[in-house]
């Protein structure tokens, strides 16, 4: 027996890298999906960085600031009750509070707590955690030149699929999870990458969550439609982004940014909407994919919680809420969890 006809994956041209590789799997199974969607990771190529770091400058966008005047208040509180909480487990003991963190420190917020460190116990460890060797980098270099008194040791890993590894250390670890990250992801997701998390820590460490809180839909939707456009700009750089990596001919003047709150699920939902029927090849993967006038593909979901909901999401990975610090109009919150 044999066949004339060859597998497309003959004709497919092989990608240069595996970030590529990582791209073209995400765009195949989102854009066969119905309705079609893409994972939020993809917005963060080199242009799609610059633009978030933008967003977070934007008067509309209250998240960022507000979590930094967080820190900027109340860094020594947070960082005496990581130590208290450790020292309830561990009775007359004493150990430096090690600070490591999902995510590249975003060098201002993050380096508010290492001050803060440094200024109760001196020298404190810090150690990031992130997929991005570049990224990274940047991180690393910004936090040691501005931050005396901090030793950073980098470890690339892709929190979210893989389990971590963190090194033994005599006294309490705080992990920090700011920035509402965790809003990417839904309950599900977001309770397993707490729980792979909680696995590396020991009683009495603690777990540093930042969460965007629900609030009146005029100010989520503003904050997600800014006036500059350039949230629009960072959802349609998605479209960029594939046309460069999988050499695919999207045009960008044919889709639209939409931003809504969905108050059932508790999230802004981000979608790029088709403003005319299309076919988009995507010589990458050997396939084609069809538009309807008004399709759209669901880009990015950011929860937003309320106290209730922080709770029980950390005590359904195993974590027990030990104190919350909020802005006056309860816009965003911080909240401090040990391992039960
Ligand atoms: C980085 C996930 C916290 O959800 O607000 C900002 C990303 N998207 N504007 C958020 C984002 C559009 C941001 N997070």
């Amino acid at each position: 027996m044999s066949t004339t006809l060859s597998t497309p994956e003959l004709f497919t041209p092989p990608l240069a890298n595996p970030v590529q590789e990582a791209v073209a799997t995400a765009v195949l199974e989102g854009l066969s999906s119905t309705p079609k969607w893409l994972p939020a990771w993809l917005f963060y190529d080199a242009e799609g960085s610059r633009l978030f770091e933008r967003i977070t400058t934007l008067p509309e966008y209250y998240p960022t600031r507000t979590e930094r005047a967080i820190f900027a208040g109340y860094a020594d509180g947070i960082i005496d009750t990581a130590i208290r909480t450790w020292q309830k487990t561990h009775p007359g003991r004493t150990g430096r509070l090690r600070i490591i963190e999902l995510g590249a420190g975003t060098a201002t917020k993050t380096g508010i707590l290492l001050d803060a460190a440094v200024r109760r116990q001196g020298q404190t460890e810090y150690l990031p955690i992130d997929v991005s060797e570049s990224a990274m980098a940047e991180a690393c270099a910004s936090m040691e030149r501005v931050q005396s008194g901090v030793t950073v040791s980098p470890q690339v890993a892709n929190y979210v699929t893989d389990a971590l590894e963190i090194p033994q250390h005599n006294g309490p670890t705080m992990a920090l999870y700011i920035g509402s990250s965790i809003g990417n992801f839904d309950p599900e997701e977001a309770a397993t990458i707490l729980c792979n998390l909680r696995r590396q820590l020991q009683p009495g460490d603690t777990l540093l969550l930042g969460t965007d809180m629900v609030k009146d839909r005029r100010k989520l939707e503003a904050a997600y439609n800014d006036h500059d456009g350039v949230t629009e700009a960072f959802n349609l750089n998605l479209l960029r982004r594939i046309n460069r990596d999988l050499r695919s001919n999207f045009d960008l003047a044919r889709y639209r940014h939409v931003a809504l709150w969905n108050e059932d699920q508790s999230r802004i939902e981000m979608h790029l909407q088709s403003l005319r029927e299309q076919t988009v090849r995507i010589p990458a993967l050997n396939a084609s994919f069809h538009f309807a006038k008004g399709e759209t593909i669901h880009t990015e979901n950011s929860y937003k919680f309320t106290s209730k909901s922080i709770a029980s999401l950390l005590r359904s990975a195993s974590y027990e809420p030990v104190e919350q610090w909020t802005d006056e109009q309860h816009w965003f919150a911080v909240t401090l969890a040990t391992t039960e």
